[in-house]
């Protein structure tokens, strides 16, 4: 998530509903003797033997005051409860002793009013062997905007109660009706292009309604995902926990790893929370009262920064529409750090995609990652840190500790600047050398490899649609990327050369995917000839990093940049591979040290793709000839 999204429509209802709420807790307090009721609990499930026992679980409901719950097995144990003022809310430490039998274990909650149940299972943990795998260099990442992506179930395309309005191909911000049947039934297409692990943007569940107003962006809806109402359920217009568990397992069986997008900074504005929070202070500010983010993201890293600029950075929700979650409420910490693993649990994910991140405390960021690894060793989550600038971004990764003392033991970040060098650099508006000029700052880094190196992603415009993109500038733009050091990350669409401007444009469906479609861009046969070249190109430079560990783990070499050529050598303990990009309209020679990377005279250098022939080395040198606008991958033997 980039910039504000300007969906801001709803702040007077939620006024409305916060003073109706008020009134029915009067309503509640007068009439002590009403039977307990409980609506919802979360977790809903746990495992024995778990890092984190207690558990703790967060109940809503009503006429909780003064409640005492209790087990109905002594295999499982309740404590530390605590109510809140309106009794809608009960938190419950549960521990699990021992290692009982997978199954019902509920709770009971009393009051003077009578008695409810609380619904709590213990499950079997999922095969740790094949399930939370964790992501390294050697995997290739594939980004999925479910309702953009295939629809592979019609029955949910129009939830009961979803107005028609937000469920309309027509309309680029409603809900077009993608869904997980549809990444299930074309798993084979991510294998055969030969990604390794598929990024869905977040499937919470979202509200089915629909936004209005008289600005352009309306009427839209939340069919991106990163406005969560419900942080246990899985979106019904994508499926559900059932057809979620179906695809990871599928996946898996294909060698496919999955990544969750999880959203702790925010939920949705129409979730429950946000007119009755469990804690006064669970999110920062309320619905009537909070600070915007005014986005001065560069405090974060400065030293030197005043305290009010901080806060605002980090308690400022990110627009009227996204209630900011306070990590510094120890209750939410506790919350969002099970939920996290509980996704993960519950479902074999392997990996997760944690949305803007730098707003949220780094203390925060530090023990969710730490939690994450003592239960899962190779889980790995990557930060979003959208920055340009490397000082920033690399203050967020784990391995080293920042000025402030605090290694975030985060995994990776996305490399942003990176990123938009390349973008500059493909389309014609900065040198080529620039590129080396960004990758010195890996300096900063304590290890590149674990940097994700992404194309694009959903909240950029599409390469082919930026000024001065062409498709031979998106397909060297693709092999910088897919050999560069780092986890490759694409973007769906992008190895068929899809157009879109800014969001949601950037956001188009897959030609395919959707019922009626003129033609099916997932076969060969459905492919334009210029798709099917860029198709093409970038399964065949996915499958050379799969071929070659010096692509994957090997040290990065610059050995030649100026305005126009970039040439780097992988090198790893077993090879050399040398990526030679010529983004000039002729073709263009250079000579490269190559005694500096410890090739020999006479060594021979032959190139992996296309027919550009070979060269050997002379007097420690290497004089290439690279063809115009090309990258051309040589091996040396
Ligand atoms: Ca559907
Ligand atoms: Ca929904
Ligand atoms: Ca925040």
């Amino acid at each position: 998530m980039r910039t504000p999204r300007s969906d801001r429509p709803v702040r007077l209802i939620a006024r409305a509903v916060v003073s109706i709420l008020a009134t029915a807790i009067v309503v509640c307090a007068s009439s002590q003797t009403s039977a307990p009721a409980v609506v919802k609990v979360e977790p809903p499930s746990w495992w024995a033997g778990h890092s984190i026992n207690p558990v703790r679980l967060l109940v809503r409901g009503k006429n909780l005051v003064g409640a005492r719950v209790r087990s109905t097995n002594p295999a499982i144990r309740a404590s530390e409860v605590f109510i809140n003022r309106s009794g809608s809310y009960l938190f419950v430490s549960v521990t699990i002793a021992g290692a009982p039998k997978p199954g019902s274990y509920p709770l009971i909650v009393e009051t003077a009013g009578g008695r409810a149940m609380i619904p709590f299972t213990v499950e079997l943990p999922l095969n740790a062997k094949t399930h939370f795998q964790g992501i390294t260099s050697d995997d290739v990442i594939y980004l999925i905007m479910p309702d953009r992506f295939a629809n592979g179930d019609q029955t949910n395309d129009k939830p009961t109660g979803s107005p028609a309005a937000a469920n309309d191909r027509r309309n680029p911000r409603a809900y077009h009706g993608g869904d997980l049947r549809g990444i299930i039934n074309n798993l084979q297409y991510f294998k055969d292009l030969g990604v390794t692990a598929l990024w869905l943007t977040p499937w919470y569940d979202n509200w089915n309604g629909v936004n209005d107003c008289d600005k352009p962006w309306c009427p839209n809806t939340y069919y991106h995902g990163y406005h969560a109402i419900d942080y246990y359920a899985v979106e019904d217009h994508f499926g559900d926990m059932a057809t979620l568990r179906e695809l990871v397992e599928k996946a898996h069986g294909l060698g496919l790893k999955i990544v969750q997008d999880q959203v702790a900074n925010h939920v949705g504005s129409r979730h429950p929370w946000v007119t009755d929070p469990p804690l006064d202070d669970w999110f920062h500010g309320t619905a009537e009262h909070h600070s915007l983010n005014k986005f001065q993201n560069s405090v974060l890293l400065s030293p030197h920064a005043n305290s009010t600029e901080v806060r605002n950075t980090l308690d400022g929700w990110f627009n009227d529409d996204l209630p900011d979650m306070n990590q510094e409420q120890p209750e939410v910490t506790r919350y969002e750090i099970q939920n996290a693993l509980w996704w993960i649990g519950s479902t074999g994910l392997d990996a997760i995609r944690q949305d803007t991140i730098q707003y949220m405390p780094r203390e925060f960021i530090r023990d969710l990652a730490n939690s994450l690894h003592r239960q899962y060793p190779q889980m790995w989550m990557v930060g979003e840190v959208f920055e340009r600038d490397a000082a920033q971004t690399s203050f967020f990764i784990g391995g080293h500790a920042g000025w402030d003392g605090m290694d975030t033991k985060l995994d990776s970040v996305f490399d942003f600047p990176l990123w938009n060098t390349s973008l500059l650099a493909f389309t014609n508006k900065v040198p080529m050398r620039a590129l080396r000029d960004q990758l010195k700052y890996d300096a900063l880094y304590p290890a590149p490899l674990k940097i994700t190196t992404l194309a694009n992603n959903h909240d950029t415009p599409r390469f082919m649609s930026l000024e001065g993109a062409s498709l031979e500038g998106a397909m060297l733009h693709t092999a910088f990327t897919l050999s560069v050091r780092g986890i490759p990350q694409l973007y769906y669409g992008e190895e068929i050369a899809m157009e879109g401007k800014e969001d949601p444009d950037n956001r188009r469906d897959f030609p395919g995917g959707f019922p009626g479609d003129s033609r099916n861009a997932f076969t060969t046969q459905g492919r334009t000839a210029k798709e099917q070249r860029m198709y093409q190109w970038t399964k065949g430079w996915i499958r050379l990093r799969a071929e070659h560990s010096a692509l994957r783990r090997g040290d990065l070499i610059d050995l030649f940049y100026d305005d126009d050529a970039y040439v780097f050598a992988r090198q790893d303990k077993t090879e050399t591979v040398i990526i030679a990009i010529n983004r000039a309209e002729k073709e263009r020679k250079v000579t490269l040290p190559a005694s500096s990377i410890g090739l020999k005279d006479g060594a021979d250098l032959t190139s992996l793709m296309g027919d550009f022939g070979g060269t050997q080395v002379l007097n420690g040198q290497v004089n290439l000839s690279i063809p115009p606008k090309m990258a051309v991958p040589y091996t040396v033997r």
